[in-house]
């Protein structure tokens, strides 16, 4: 499985609306004789890559996929016939599949005499690889992930507004790395107008860049970054969350990392509408310049958006947090 997790790691980005799962196949003797993961939309699932790298060598063997396998006929066919088909005998998925439409894949298979069950690390699938698809699914809504690097005091920009080497070396290339696993990458128009950010993923080879996404009624500077070719981008002419992500749904988008400044955020913590807190905290003091985050609706302690800091470790010298909501934003 833990393999398994490695090839859906590395097709993020790159599968929306569908899910980024992974599979291996075991032969019968408990080699593995084939990988794969979930092709573009249209294209095959994983088990469907996995299977075809086996070929005979699959018969008799064990499937072991990140997501319960379709049942379903939808753009392909049914992952749980292809493995029938294949003679596997045994099947370990992590989690089980919340579409209704290709949902029932375990079932399927018990019926047809295999030996199927879930659970295998599914917490590592939850938080990882299939976390947004896992939302977008429950919900309907893109999974956004507010990323967001300062300093102990908690400042974006020193008081001039310089902003750009808060965080090290570590912890930017590592956004960059994110950049190419997220669906898009979203700002204001006040950030535009003040940092002109590029937004895409850079020092890392990639053939692939997040769609840009710049909200708010205001005109973009004819010249700013975001409208070159690096990469495509969208300026949606609303501030209101819910209008935002529903238009991102519409476009297939489903993984989004949110990149704003303290009016953005505000409005789409204000409204329940981030997922996930990625924090890099910095071992600076600024003593003054902008906070990460502006009004958001909090008037008094008891107010407090509520988090969970679900995981807390070093990368290179900065904290990196990683909190969700107390309650999960239904
Ligand atoms: C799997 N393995 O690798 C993926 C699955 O239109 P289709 O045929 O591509 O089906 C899309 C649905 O299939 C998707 O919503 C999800 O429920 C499931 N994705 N299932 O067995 C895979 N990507
Ligand atoms: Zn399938």
């Amino acid at each position: 499985m833990a393999l398994a997790i490695e090839r859906s790691e590395a097709v993020r980005g790159t599968t929306s609306p569908n899910p980024p799962v992974g599979a291996v196949i075991l032969d019968a003797e408990g080699e593995v004789v084939g990988v794969g993961a979930t092709q573009p939309p249209g294209g095959p699932h994983a088990e469907v890559m996995a299977l075809a790298q086996a070929g005979e060598r699959a018969r008799g063997g064990t499937a072991v996929v990140t997501l319960e396998p379709c049942s379903h006929q939808g753009r392909t066919p049914p992952c749980t016939g292809a493995l029938l088909k294949a003679g596997i005998v045994r099947v370990r998925y992590a989690v089980s599949d919340p579409n209704p439409k290709a949902s029932g894949g375990e079932a399927v298979l018990r019926e047809a005499g295999v030996d199927a069950e879930g659970g295998l690390l599914a917490t590592e699938v939850e938080r990882g690889p299939l976390r947004a698809w896992l939302h977008f699914a429950r919900t309907g809504r893109p999974h956004v992930t507010w990323k967001y690097a300062s300093s102990v005091d908690g400042r974006v920009a020193a008081a001039d507004g310089t902003s750009r080497w808060i965080s090290s070396e570590e912890s930017r290339a590592e956004v960059h790395v994110l950049r190419t696993r997220i669906d898009a990458i979203m700002v204001g128009t006040g950030t535009v107008r003040a940092d002109d950010p590029r937004l895409t993923a850079r020092g890392i080879p990639t053939d692939r860049q997040p769609l840009r996404v710049v909200v708010g009624s205001g005109d973009l500077p004819p010249n700013a970054r975001v409208l070159d070719d690096e990469a495509e981008t969208a300026h949606l002419r609303t501030r209101d969350p819910d209008e935002v992500l529903a238009e991102l749904a519409a476009r297939g988008v489903v993984d989004v990392l949110l990149e704003g400044g303290p009016t953005l955020v505000g409005a789409f913590v204000a409204a329940g509408r981030v997922d996930r807190v990625l924090l890099y905290v910095a071992p600076k003091l600024l003593g003054a310049g902008p906070m990460a985050l502006g009004d958001a609706g909090v008037a008094t302690v008891t107010d407090a958006v509520g988090l969970v800091f679900e995981e807390v470790s070093m990368c290179g010298p900065d904290v990196r947090i990683s909190a969700v909501p107390a309650v999960e934003n239904g």
